[in-house]
């Protein structure tokens, strides 16, 4: 059986909905991030990144959302999460998700997490003060760029799908306006949709 280890309105949403669309045997550990579980050393033990997701899978501990998404869809083929018949769509799934992660996330991650970058509070306030404007300059990026529609790689549903409606979550609380974004919100309303969303916000809230 997979552990996955999450906590509620994080990136880990992507994971978990993507093991339950793969029809996956797991389970969720829910790290608390309130009590700062997340840098205890028990947990620094399992992810010494001291973030979620973490996978636990019976050859070790994979974190990083793109890895973990691409692990989950070549582990089950038979849930078609990934054109693996095809190099061309797979690079391009690959830098959809590295954009996610490398610089939406990241932009995301400067409102909230500033002592990451900088020791000096105003520095902290400065890096939250441009949130609106970074995340809002990658959705429109995907929207103009990245996203093909009805689903982002096009006609055929993969893993892109999941992380974008995860990063899609965050951004009323990052000042951005979903409406300045229709193709992203139709998409997010449709995944909202799908009974293994709903599944998994359930078992989430
Ligand atoms: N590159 C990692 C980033 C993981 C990450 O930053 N996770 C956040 C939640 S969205 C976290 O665990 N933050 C806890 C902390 O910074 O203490 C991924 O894509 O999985």
């Amino acid at each position: 059986m997979l552990t996955l280890y999450s906590a509620p309105a994080t990136c880990a949403l992507a994971s978990h909905i993507a093991l339950e669309q793969a029809g996956a045997d797991y389970r969720v550990e829910r790290v608390d991030f309130k009590s700062s579980q997340q840098r205890s050393p028990e947990y620094l033990k399992l992810n010494p990144r001291g973030r979620v997701p973490a996978l636990v899978t019976e050859h070790g501990v994979l974190t990083e959302t793109p890895a973990i998404l691409l692990y989950i869809a070549q582990r089950f083929p038979e849930a078609r999460l990934a054109p693996f018949d095809d190099p061309w769509a797979l690079g391009q799934l690959n830098a959809f998700c590295s954009y996610l992660c490398s610089t939406v996330h990241v932009a995301h991650a400067h409102g909230r997490r500033g002592a990451r970058w900088a020791d000096d509070p105003a520095a902290w306030e400065a890096m939250k003060a441009k949130v609106p404007q970074t995340v809002g300059d990658g959705f429109a990026m995907i929207e103009t760029e990245f996203f093909k529609g009805p689903w982002v790689m096009g006609e055929r549903y993969t893993l892109a799908d999941p992380y974008l409606y995860t990063l899609a979550t965050w951004m009323e609380g990052d000042g951005v306006d979903p409406a300045r974004f229709p193709k992203v919100a139709e998409h997010r309303s449709r995944m909202a949709a799908l009974p293994a969303v709903q599944k998994v916000l359930a078992a989430e809230a």
